[in-house]
């Protein structure tokens, strides 16, 4: 039997990785990470990155 795994990083209506996040496709599912020099505000799951600068004094 064949799974066929969805490249849900081709389809941004199918996974919720932030702009400034990579992502990684895997079988039946995909992960999401801040790129680098970007926090992730979303526990480590690539949802919300933004900029180490702008914000933080
Ligand atoms: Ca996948």
């Amino acid at each position: 039997m064949v799974h066929i795994d969805i490249d849900e990083c081709n389809n941004h209506d199918q996974n919720h990785c932030h702009y400034y996040s990579d992502c990684t496709n895997t079988p039946g599912s995909y992960t999401c990470k801040c790129i680098e020099g970007y926090d992730d505000l979303d526990g480590n799951l690539g949802r919300r990155c933004e900029g180490k600068i702008n914000g933080r004094i």
